[in-house]
């Protein structure tokens, strides 16, 4: 690491794998005396056909009064694609206060409406004061995590559905193609965004923040079992652990929709909510309930924090028990069909035939 002297030192290399990955530098004070200093770093793309990485960060609001959360969120993109598998930290530096550091996810969950699209998002609900509080975002690819997704159909695929009580299959599941590039490893960091913050009252905080809605809720029958997932929400929107669940069903969508205590309870008390952002799965076998094919059941689930406050309640999930129909009894029935034709076709012909012999046989009279 030798010494700086000069204003500018410029790289080049002779080939782009030289050029990649993380670059240290370092700095010596030759004066006695503490030296104040300005770095600035320019780089260029290697190849000029290629889009740079790019990371911007955004705060849904730049003015909030307290309690109002504030959702900060980074995009990141390469060219038109998202860039997807990052490690994204928001850093938070308040006015008056210590710096907060948030982990921003792309899960479709709490803050973040859609899950891989390259947009992080999370909850900020740590105020320290009034005033202003600059926002920077740091992106990493440590162990070759960052993926490039590529535009793909993003349709939700139904095996089947139930039309006047008739169960109607769809064709199959298309093929998933992974349409993924791998982007090797990097670092990004971006920042120039403040967001101001009124009205936060002075001394310990009150728990102002219910968990966030469950906006993911999953179901689906295995057997005469029902599996449900959901990503975890916290105590605070997305922050921490929900302390209990209250998830209720019913055969009604219209029922639950409207009020989701009138569903019946599903019994969720052995389950101990996980983090935020985590997968939750959770089983049952509903109990004096006859399950069939074509059977649904509609699902909802709230959040539970540790003063009792209630997030909204989830999306309607749906679980419909589906069974396809046996290809071979389909190919029975087809034989069938065939016969029954052949039989008409057989006995018309002998109808004609006699009715044609009984003409010729009154004109022969
Ligand atoms: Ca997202
Ligand atoms: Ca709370």
């Amino acid at each position: 690491h030798p010494c700086i002297r000069g204003n500018v030192i410029k790289l080049k290399f002779d080939t782009e794998d030289e050029a990649k990955g993380q670059w240290e530098y370092n700095i010596c004070n030759n004066e006695v005396a503490a030296q104040v200093l300005g770095l600035t770093v320019n780089s260029q793309a290697s190849d000029p056909r290629v889009p740079p990485i790019v990371v911007e960060p955004y705060m849904s609001t730049d003015s909030s009064s307290f309690p109002n959360p504030v959702i900060v969120y980074a995009v990141v993109t390469q060219g038109f694609s998202p860039v997807l598998g990052l490690n994204v930290t928001a850093i938070i530096e308040p006015e008056n206060g210590r710096i907060r550091t948030l982990q921003l996810l792309d899960n479709g969950a709490g803050a973040d409406i859609i899950k891989n699209d390259g947009i992080y998002s999370k909850y900020f609900t740590d105020f320290s004061g009034n005033g202003r509080y600059g926002l920077k975002v740091r992106v990493e690819s440590k162990s070759k995590t960052a993926k490039l997704a590529l535009p793909k159909n993003q349709a939700l695929y139904l095996p089947g559905y139930v039309e006047n009580g008739a169960i109607i299959s769809n064709p199959p599941k298309p093929k998933v193609t992974t349409d993924e590039l791998n982007l090797g490893d990097f670092t990004r960091t971006a920042s120039g965004v403040a967001f101001r913050v009124t009205e936060v009252p002075s001394g310990p905080l009150p728990d102002v923040f219910k968990p966030g809605k469950i906006i993911d809720l999953h179901a689906i029958f295995q057997g005469q079992q029902v599996s449900l997932s959901w990503t975890a929400t916290g105590d605070d929107l997305d922050k921490g652990n929900a302390s209990r669940y209250d998830m209720r069903m019913s055969h009604n969508r219209e029922e639950l929709l409207d009020n989701f205590e009138n569903g019946t309870v599903v019994d969720t008390t052995d389950l101990i909510p996980l983090p935020a952002g985590t997968m939750e799965i959770f089983s049952f076998t509903p109990q004096n309930i006859t399950i069939k094919n074509g059977t649904v059941l509609y699902f909802v689930l709230v959040a539970i924090d540790k003063v009792n406050q209630m997030s909204e309640p989830s999306n309607l999930a749906k679980a419909l028990l589906f069974i396809p129909p046996d290809p071979r009894s389909n190919s029975k029935t087809g034989a069938m069909v065939l016969l029954i034709l052949l039989a008409v076709f057989f006995t018309t012909g002998v109808v004609v035939l006699s009715v044609y012999c009984l003409i010729r046989k009154k004109r022969q009279y």
